[in-house]
Parts: structure tokens; sequence; C-alpha cells
């Protein structure tokens, strides 16, 4: 059995069509059933939906063989368990700090708001910038607004989320999208059929692009 661990909302939207042309056509919605083990046309594979953040867990311990996740969990993640052989090509959007239109930011030491604790360090501690990193869940668009932060890291698609509170797009820290990882004993003990799977899902994303 093949375990692949996806998140559900625009991963798994966009993930779908890929696992399809790959022959992997899940039998159940997961939108419509509450189950979070989701079999498919493949007797041989299933999928578990979890929490984005949680995919490098799964697979780093083996609970997954393979997972879809962004490139902004994988980096936050300092697990090593994990290998990461594909680029899939979906999900993109930008890891941007972004602050508020009309409140520059100040010489003075910095406080962050983000869920990308780690990322966030490190991309301040690379440009030599003094900050205070402030971990929060969610509504990351908030803390400057009502002064928890001088600005916040978190991730940029359209933009219209920050425009509609007020802020803006200010650096990149890098482009994100989904990649294909997997678990380092599964690819020797179940070679032959994750291998396959890479190899057919990396000739579906070559010939999209
Ligand atoms: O929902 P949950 O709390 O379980 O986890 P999650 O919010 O991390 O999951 P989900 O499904 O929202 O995002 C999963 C992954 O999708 C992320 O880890 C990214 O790799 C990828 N992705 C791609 C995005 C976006 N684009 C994106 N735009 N994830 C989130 N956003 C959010 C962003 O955080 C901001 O709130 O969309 C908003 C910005 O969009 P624009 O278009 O207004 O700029
Ligand atoms: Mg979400």
């Amino acid at each position: 059995m093949l375990t692949i661990a996806v998140s559900k909302g625009r991963i798994y939207e966009e993930a779908l069509p890929l696992l399809a042309d790959a022959g992997i056509v899940p039998s159940v919605d997961p939108d419509k059933s509450r189950k979070l083990i989701l079999p498919t046309n493949r007797e041989d594979v299933q999928l578990v939906i979890i929490r984005a953040a949680d995919v490098p867990t799964y697979v780093e311990y083996g609970a997954a063989d393979l997972g879809i996740a962004g490139k902004d969990v994988l980096v936050e993640y300092e697990g090593e368990g994990l290998y990461e052989p594909l680029d899939l090509g979906i999900a993109r959007c930008r890891l941007m700090t972004a602050g508020r239109r009309d409140v520059p930011l100040g010489a003075r030491r910095l406080r962050v708001a983000t869920k990308y604790l780690n990322t966030a360090k490190r991309f301040f501690a690379r440009r030599g910038v003094q900050a205070e990193v402030i971990k929060l869940y969610g509504s990351m668009e908030l803390a400057p607004l009502v002064g928890l932060a001088d600005c916040i890291v978190d991730l940029v698609d359209t933009g219209n989320t920050l425009r509609a509170n007020g802020l803006e797009p200010l650096e990149l820290i890098m482009d994100i999208s989904s990649r294909l990882v997997v678990n380092k004993a599964a690819m020797k003990m179940k070679h032959g059929a994750i291998t396959e799977l890479i190899g057919h899902l990396a000739r579906i994303v070559s010939e999209r692009a």
C-alpha cells in the first residue's frame, strides 16, 4: 500500500488533476465526507487528509510514504527524514514581508508577526536586521493594524488580502509552489512503486510547463 498525505483546500484541488493523470482517483470527496483516509480507484494507493503544516511530520515518521506540501511549510519544518524529488508547480504564491502603506519601517528593532517563525528569523538574520519574531497561527494581516507588529511575513498570491487591510507587499523572501515529498525508508522499501509514481508525475508536470 502507498499512502499519500495531502491537505484539504487549494493543494488538494490542484493536486487532484495531477493525480488523476497519474491514474489515481480518490473514491471519496473529502469536502462531502468526514473520512480522513480516502480510498482510491487503485487498491494499492490511499490518501490521508491532514493539515498542511502536518504533512512533513506524517511523511518523516513514515505514517505516509509520500506527501504534497508547500515549499513554505517545508522550509519552516526542520526535519531530516524527507526526500523532495519533485516540484509539482501547483499552489504557487510568494512568501513576502508586508507592512502598512502609511507607516514606514523605522530603524528601531522590528517586530514581525508570522506563522513562519524559523523562516522569518533566518530571513532577517541573513540581512543583519534585528527582529523580534512573534508566532501567530492565522490572520497575520491584523497584527500591524492593531500595533502587535511592524510588519508580517505571509504568503501573497493576488495581493487582495493585503490591500483589503491597508498593507502592501514589501520584500520577496521566496517563490512558493508545492513539492512531492517522500519518506526515506519508504523510498528503499517501496522503491519500485514510488519511483514509478515520481516518474509519472514528473512527465505530467513537464508536459504542463
Ligand atoms: O487552512 P489550514 O490552517 O489548515 O492550513 P493552511 O492555511 O496553511 O492551508 P491552505 O490550504 O490555506 O494553504 C496550503 C498551502 O497552499 C500553503 O502552505 C501554500 O503552500 C499554498 N498557497 C498558495 C497558499 C496561497 N497560495 C495563499 N494565497 N496558502 C495560503 N494563501 C493565503 C495567504 O496566507 C493569505 O491569507 O491566501 C491569502 C493571500 O491571498 P491573496 O490572493 O489575497 O494574495
Ligand atoms: Mg488556510
